[in-house]
């Protein structure tokens, strides 16, 4: 190994409230040199991919400089199945996480102990800039397990210095009951399965606006503002979108704030972004819409190289926080996008239109099937058992005409009785390909 480059000073967290662009910008810069050498050093997959594409880590002397890379996909890490993507010898791994994919090797990921502190750090920030503080009590149900949900929320909790209450996902009837009980004052876990919960509190008599909880950290799956009106609402708590995946390092790479609700902030100090055109690879300039990308800046076990995330997103100006940047609130991934004879949609815009009908529930799982040779797509949909059924029957016939209008497509409306279908208890399936 040819001199490798000394690692950055990683050992307190960068003060990123004070912070100006500028000095981030220098150490992004720092820190983008380090990763590069160390993933082109100890992960045969990079060298090799650098040699293909003739760029070695002295070519970065920009930030923008990124863009010779090549990138890494989830093929690659398929590829190097279980451990092969790993720059540090095994036991200086602390941990591993995996998500499972539906075809195939799931993907492994890991994790020094720098690396699990510096997660905690991201996840604690995520936490305080949607107003969660030192002493509070947390009730986590992400899922704990191979899943990055669970054990990342939970350590950043520990280090944010609030109580955690492990409680992980399901058996929704006991998180009701640990909620009146234990009093907490936040709850993470998917918006999806925030809905069961509050759904089950009505089901058990509690009035889902009148518990001890005042914010929830909602992730891990696409949401819309919509949903987040109808939660908010009907919980009487500020709900904020936290971002992440398991390939980056898993929640909290990018987090919003209760101040201003407008996205989530990228925390640029551990992970610098790009938004590429998705069929081009070309980058797009801040406040395209494309494929977001993400370089992961201080990571040891697992660094990652222009990682193509499939979310489709764009990038604004930091607002909470200037020194960063935001991102749009990611409603959709390059492939849950549903073609629709000719038409593209993505279940959120669904979901947009669905929240915004009184007499129908938040409910509703899309299939989607062939009729001749032609695609069909059915909205089920429940009914609101507070109101009789000629009403919910109506509601239904106008979302069928908004879904025509605002999406240019026939998307058949199927009203469901109430409680009938399927209930999140974690990440929801929405659609459903019956062809
Ligand atoms: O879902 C990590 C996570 C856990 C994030 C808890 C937030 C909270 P994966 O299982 O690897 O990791 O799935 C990552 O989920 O590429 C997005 O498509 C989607 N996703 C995650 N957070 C959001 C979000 C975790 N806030 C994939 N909005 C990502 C929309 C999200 N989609």
């Amino acid at each position: 190994m040819a001199n490798p480059r000394p690692q950055p000073d990683l050992s307190t967290p960068a003060d990123i409230t004070r912070l100006s662009r500028d000095e981030l910008q220098e150490l992004q810069l720092e820190r983008l040199r380090w990763s590069v050498q160390h993933a082109y050093d100890n992960v045969p997959l990079y060298r090799h991919k650098f040699d293909d594409a003739r760029v070695s880590p002295d070519h970065i002397r920009s930030l923008d400089d990124v863009q010779k890379l090549p990138f890494t996909t989830k093929e690659d890490l398929r590829e190097t199945y279980p451990f092969g993507m790993f720059a540090v010898p095994m036991d200086e791994v602390r941990r591993v996480h995996a998500s499972s994919g539906t075809t195939g090797h799931p993907t492994v990921v890991g994790y020094t102990e720098g690396d699990l502190d510096r997660w905690a750090d991201a996840v604690a920030r995520s936490l305080e800039a949607a107003g969660i503080r030192a002493g509070m009590k947390v009730h986590n149900a992400y899922g704990y397990g191979l899943f990055t949900g669970g054990l990342g929320a939970h350590t950043g909790i520990e280090k944010l210095g609030a109580t955690v209450i492990p409680v992980s996902g399901g058996q929704t009837a006991r998180q009701v009951q640990l909620i009146r009980d234990f009093e907490p004052d936040a709850i993470l876990c998917t918006p999806s399965y925030l809905l069961t919960i509050a759904e089950a509190m009505e089901a058990a008599g509690i009035d889902p606006a009148a518990t001890s909880l005042t914010t929830a950290v909602l992730g891990a799956e696409p949401w819309t503002n919509e949903m987040r009106d109808e939660i908010e609402r009907r919980m009487r708590i500020n709900a904020l979108d936290i971002y992440g995946l398991s390939e980056v390092v898993g929640p909290g790479v990018a987090s919003e704030s209760v101040a201003t609700k407008d996205g989530p902030h990228i925390w640029e100090d551990f992970f610098l972004p790009e938004v590429i055109d998705g069929d081009t690879g070309e980058p797009l300039p801040d406040g395209e819409t494309g494929e977001l990308v993400f370089t992961a800046l201080t990571k040891e076990a697992f660094p990652v190289i222009r990682y193509r995330t499939r979310d489709l997103t764009r990038l604004l100006p930091g607002t909470a926080y200037p020194a960063v940047r935001r991102m749009e609130k990611v409603t959709g991934r390059n492939d849950d996008m549903i073609i629709l004879r000719g038409v593209n949609l993505f279940p959120t815009q669904i979901e947009e239109l669905v929240l915004g009908m009184e007499a129908l529930a938040p409910h509703f799982v899309l299939e989607l099937t062939r009729k001749g040779r032609m695609d069909a797509l059915t909205a089920r949909i429940e009914r609101k058992s507070s109101l009789d059924l000629a009403t919910c029957q109506a509601a239904a016939l106008v979302l069928q005409q908004r879904m025509k209008d605002h999406i240019g497509a026939r998307i058949e409306v199927k009203l469901e009785e109430p409680g009938t279908l399927p209930r999140s208890e974690g990440k929801y399936q929405r659609v459903y390909d019956l062809r």
